[in-house]
């Protein structure tokens, strides 16, 4: 089929050809209405008017950027890639990920579950739920696909197979390279709230601080440990108080360890800082605190778990190293990969302050003292980080920045 972009009359159209979809609904009469508040795609919700309950997603990616509009052009593979690593995803841990019902890359789109009774993270954290499962569910999450797209699973060849699957997914991993880890640093066009800001001359100006951005843009760049999702944020997971699931994994590609936990941890500390500056609730932030310390102190123990219940090992051949010496290098392995986390934690979290992609609960804020407030706060955090990463030891040193920046 060759590529339409639909629309809410369309979509009804196309999906009358998708038996998958069909027999989902059945001889329901249907409605499409467009839902989607991302920065890049189209998301319709497709329900049956007879039954309510009844509803699926069918997200489609346009050849630009949705938030820009078309003079920004971004080539509409994009969804190959997401369509990828939702299966990919899914057939390691299928409850962390909505099913699929249908994908057409040709069409680049996807039809999968609607999640009716969860809601994005990012509005959650903002509304102080406490989501007291988040912690164990997505260092599960995290650990076992990490683990597992790994060398320190897969073979030699099935690891270069991912990487040709994956890594031709070029300009989503540029724009990152350009978003997250360049133009929101230095005087660009795309930028936002910079003018006469005090705080962006200084940042623009930091080169100690830029040294260190350009090592992990590095290392994002070249280091290929695991299928990453690749814009972990807090608005690509979906919560309720049982239930967390992963979406939007566009951005996916065979990359750092530590890039995905860096970003989850970054958009936990927008959070944090907003519940510092605006909200002042003591009490949430501690719980931000505790999620941000359960969630990295999980995740490094189930990565080792997988690894000590795992057999092969394209990186260690039966013998070569006696145990004492194997625990040490495990141990070294996991606590470099914390230590990037918060090295890649701080460029996310920086980036969201002037680059074009910000965040809710720092862009969001209207009033333009407490939001001058948070935007140093936020800086302030995500140059610890940076300045610290290579000697960060544990999660309480995360907190004491976290405590100590106010
Ligand atoms: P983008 O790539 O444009 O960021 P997302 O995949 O993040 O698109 O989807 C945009 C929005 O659509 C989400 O923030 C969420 O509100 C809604 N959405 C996406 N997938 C689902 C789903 N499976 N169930 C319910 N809502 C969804
Ligand atoms: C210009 S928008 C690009 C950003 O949105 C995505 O969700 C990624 O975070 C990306 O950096
Ligand atoms: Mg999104
Ligand atoms: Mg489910
Ligand atoms: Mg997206």
């Amino acid at each position: 089929m060759n590529y339409k972009k639909l629309d809410k009359l369309t979509v009804l159209e196309y999906i009358l050809d998708v038996n998958s979809v069909m027999s989902y609904f059945g001889e329901d009469e249907l409605q499409a209405d467009e839902i989607g508040d991302g920065n890049l795609n189209f998301v319709y919700k497709i329900s049956s008017l007879k039954d309510t309950q009844k509803a699926l997603i069918l997200k489609q990616a346009v050849p630009y950027l949705r938030c820009v509009g078309e003079e920004f052009a971004l080539s509409r593979e994009r969804m190959n890639y997401e369509i990828r690593a939702l299966q990919k995803f899914y057939s390691i841990f299928p409850s962390f990920i909505p099913k699929v019902y249908h994908s057409s890359e040709s069409m680049s789109l996807v039809v999968m579950e609607y999640l009716d009774s969860h809601v994005i993270m990012r509005k959650g954290l903002l509304d102080k739920v406490e989501y007291k499962k988040f912690s164990e569910q997505i260092s599960t999450f995290m650990a076992a696909t990490l683990f597992y797209t790994s060398s320190l699973h897969l073979s030699s060849s099935e690891k270069r197979a991912l990487i040709d699957r994956f890594n031709s997914n070029v300009e989503l991993c540029k724009l990152s390279e350009d978003l997250v880890f360049s133009f929101a640093f230095m005087e660009h066009e795309t930028n936002i709230n910079m003018e006469d800001d005090e705080n962006a001359k200084r940042l623009f100006l930091d080169m100690e601080l830029k040294e260190r951005i350009l090592e992990l843009k590095y290392k994002f760049m070249t280091q290929n440990d695991a299928l990453l999702h690749g814009d972990l944020h807090t608005g690509s997971i979906m919560i309720n108080e049982k239930e967390a699931c992963v979406i939007d994994p566009e951005f996916a590609f065979v990359g750092p360890f530590g890039f995905d936990l860096g970003v989850l941890l970054a958009n936990f500390v927008s959070s944090y800082v907003y519940h510092s500056v605006v909200s002042r609730d003591d009490e949430y932030r501690e719980w931000i605190l505790l999620s941000i310390k359960e969630f990295l102190a999980k995740f490094q123990a189930k990565f080792l778990d997988f690894w000590s219940e795992s057999k092969n090992s394209a990186l260690l051949v039966d013998g070569y190293m006696d145990k004492a010496a194997l625990e040490a290098y495990k141990k070294k392995f996991i606590r470099d990969v914390f230590r990037d986390s918060v090295g890649f934690a701080g460029c996310e979290a920086a980036r969201r302050v002037y680059g074009v992609a910000g965040v809710e609960e720092i862009r969001g804020i209207s009033d333009k003292l407490l939001r001058a407030e948070a935007e140093a706060l936020v800086l302030k955090i995500a140059r610890e980080f940076l300045m610290n990463y290579k000697t960060i030891q544990n999660c309480d040193e995360i907190l004491e920045i976290l405590r100590d920046a106010r």
